[in-house]
């Protein structure tokens, strides 16, 4: 009887399928709870109607930018409508509570009904709607041929946390307005709600302060075009002016607010500062360089020693005008005032800065710091803002308990400000920094600081691992970094932030429950990684399967022989290329005599050492079968060592040439 049942339910399954034609596709973040409905799709044609209860904040707005953003795929606009009709797309206000950001949205065949609390909740019930339209719908051009079927479902949804943040530099390397507005409408369609703009440091001060014209005169230009390491040379070419003007900001701004984005500016101190102290050289303690040369924004990545002088009541008048310009632009409860690698050479020799120290009985130069920082959260806490500051806030151990902390370095950051009751932000520099490793170097064209945060290690971050339960709520959520010292322009970011930048989105908004790599992954390869083409990205591929992987415990500071079946990967006669690519631990990995056995006898080698880790060299290793036997095995050999220590592990990739 119950097989019989099944086998009814199976049939009918089967017929449904057929009729459906539309699947619900993955959704990225994946949402809370989808739930597919009967057969048959609703479709979207020119005459349907977008409509909205007027009572729901913002509905008016979303029902528009509903519109306007189907619009180029569609090739037509959809009428939007006030008051809620019976068919068509439907943005409805919940009568009851729902959690912050919240949504639900029901389709059927005659109508798709969003239903939200908030302006936040009704776009976000819009982003899915758009991920359930074939994924051509993310296209810049109409698609003619394209049925716009949504199928018949209900889903409920809403974030796990409230800050789920991308970050941008514009400082190291200039991002224009329509770059930031394209990646506000990238972080847009994955639920993200805050870009946190790095707007001043030592290579480039990239907001216009009307009362210091200097800020952008002088720190916007730099004086060569190098900043990184590997083009240290310096060129004569300058690089800049670049800025945002006041206007250019306040646009910025708008255009993320109707996204449900906010924009949350950093302005550094007491350190990253020479592009100001070029302008300003009195904020700083001695005016110059210490050989005697004027300031210049930095041309080279690094931290500088000069840094705003804490001693000088005038650098306070400024960090305060400053703000107040900021605070006109940029409606953020939250402020960051970054507090970052600020060394104390300066301040230790500075006659002011100890008077300061005297004067407020501070033991040292952290709590020096310490003190700055709590004056400009008073100041803005005055103005009905929040601080927020680095890790390294923390140093001094006398940081108010109501600045919230963007922890980079390790736990340890997180737990002392959580052990304070303060909230946290988790950006981990070795899982969520995107100028870091994300492919085996020989499949990425790009140049990354150091490091290997791979997708599936940015996907398994959890922010609130290792975080005792009672302070967990402190966790309000994490980000995506994209420092810019290594990404020289619009086709690079987007490749280093695209698709990991989705992994983040995902672990921000997607209870730790129902994620899951494996479906995450596979939702991208069926779908979303097309969206992201449809979008115009540049971005990168997925990381092909490693071949074979070593761990920590295959490896010691002693060469030792290790051999990894590869039967399956080299599958004929001919040139394979074999690269042993790092994806995690603190000392890399060594490798030399490097052979391809076939049934256990040598058949091809290579000898070279090389290794791989932060940096690789020479890790890429060339070997010829000049046959291989049907049913033969092959294994490959290397010797391998960990230097310094056995905390490595990584991937070996292995193909045709
Ligand atoms: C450290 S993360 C910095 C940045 C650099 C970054 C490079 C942080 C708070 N400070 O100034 O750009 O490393 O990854």
């Amino acid at each position: 009887m119950k097989q019989l049942k099944h086998l009814a339910l199976a049939l009918l399954a089967a017929g449904l399928a057929a009729q459906v034609g539309a699947i619900v596709q993955p959704i990225v973040p994946k949402p809370v709870s989808v739930v597919e409905k009967a057969y048959g799709n609703y479709q979207i044609t020119p005459a349907t109607l977008i409509s909205y209860d007027e009572t729901l904040p913002g509905a008016k707005e979303t029902a528009r930018y509903a519109a306007q953003t189907l619009a180029p795929a569609l090739g037509y606009t959809l009428t939007v409508k006030p008051g809620a009709q019976e068919t068509g797309i439907i943005f409805k206000k919940a009568e009851t509570d729902m959690p912050a950001e919240g949504y639900t949205l029901d389709s059927t065949t005659g109508a798709v009904v969003i239903t939200a609390a908030t302006r936040a909740g009704a776009f976000y019930g819009f982003q899915t709607l758009r991920q359930l339209l074939p994924v051509e719908i993310f296209g810049k051009t109409a698609s003619k041929t394209t049925r716009w079927y949504i199928p018949q479902v209900t889903i409920a949804d809403a974030p796990r946390f409230p800050w789920r943040g991308m970050h941008m530099d514009p400082c190291r390397h200039w991002f224009d307005k329509q770059i930031t507005k394209d990646m506000i409408d990238v972080m847009a369609a994955h639920k993200m709600n805050t870009l946190h703009w790095h707007l001043t440091d030592d290579q480039g001060w990239r907001l216009e302060i009307k009362k210091y014209p200097r800020l952008t005169e002088v720190g916007s230009i730099r004086l060569n075009s190098a900043t990184m390491w590997k083009r240290n040379e310096p060129d004569g070419i300058p690089y800049g002016p670049y800025f945002f003007t006041q206007d250019d900001a306040r646009e910025i701004v708008a255009y993320a607010a109707e996204r449900n984005i906010t924009v949350v500016p950093e302005i550094e101190l007491p350190g990253h500062a020479m592009a100001a102290l070029s302008a300003y050289p009195e904020l700083s303690c001695f005016g110059k360089f210490q050989n005697g040369k004027p300031f210049t924004p930095r041309w080279a990545a690094g931290v500088d020693p000069d840094i705003f002088c804490a001693g000088n009541d005038k650098t306070i008048q400024f960090l305060e005008d400053v703000f107040d310009e900021v605070l006109a632009i940029f409606p953020s409860k939250i402020i960051h005032a970054g507090g970052d690698e600020a060394p104390k050479v300066r301040w230790k020799a500075c006659p002011k800065c100890q008077q300061r120290m005297k004067d407020n009985n501070l033991a040292n130069e952290h709590q020096l710091q310490g003190w700055m920082f709590n004056h400009f959260d008073r100041y803005l806490a005055s103005k009905g803002r929040r601080i927020m500051g680095w890790t390294e806030v923390l140093d001094g151990g006398n940081l108010t308990e109501k600045a919230t902390v963007m922890s980079w370095l390790g736990l340890g950051g997180a737990l002392k400000a959580v052990e304070g009751n303060r909230q946290v932000v988790m950006v981990p520099h070795g899982v969520l920094y995107i100028d870091y490793g994300q492919l085996p170097r020989h499949l990425d064209p790009y140049e990354y600081l150091a490091g290997m945060n791979s997708i599936d290690r940015v996907y398994a971050y959890n922010p609130t691992a290792g975080i005792p339960e009672d302070k967990q709520h402190l966790i309000i959520g994490a980000q995506g970094n994209n420092w810019s010292e290594n990404t020289w322009g619009r086709e690079d970011l987007e490749w280093k932030m695209w698709p990991r930048g989705s992994a983040i989105a995902e672990l921000c908004w997607t209870p730790q429950e129902l994620r899951n790599y494996d479906s995450f992954i596979a939702g991208m390869n069926a779908a979303h990684m097309r969206r992201l083409k449809a979008m115009g990205l540049n971005n990168a591929p997925l990381p092909p399967a490693a071949v074979a992987k070593w761990k920590p415990a295959d490896v010691s500071t002693a060469w030792a022989p290790k051999t990894w079946d590869v039967t399956r990967a080299v599958t004929g006669p001919g040139t394979w290329i074999v690269t042993f690519a790092y994806t995690g631990g603190a000392n890399r990995l060594d490798m030399k005599d490097v052979a391809l056995l076939v049934n256990g006898k040598p058949a091809s080698g290579d000898a070279h050492e090389g290794f791989t880790g932060g940096t690789n060299k020479a890790n890429v290793y060339t070997l010829t079968l000049t046959e291989l036997p049907a049913g033969a095995k092959v294994t490959l050999q290397a010797a391998i060592r960990a230097d310094g220590g056995s905390d490595s592990s990584g991937g070996i990739f292995i193909e045709k040439k």
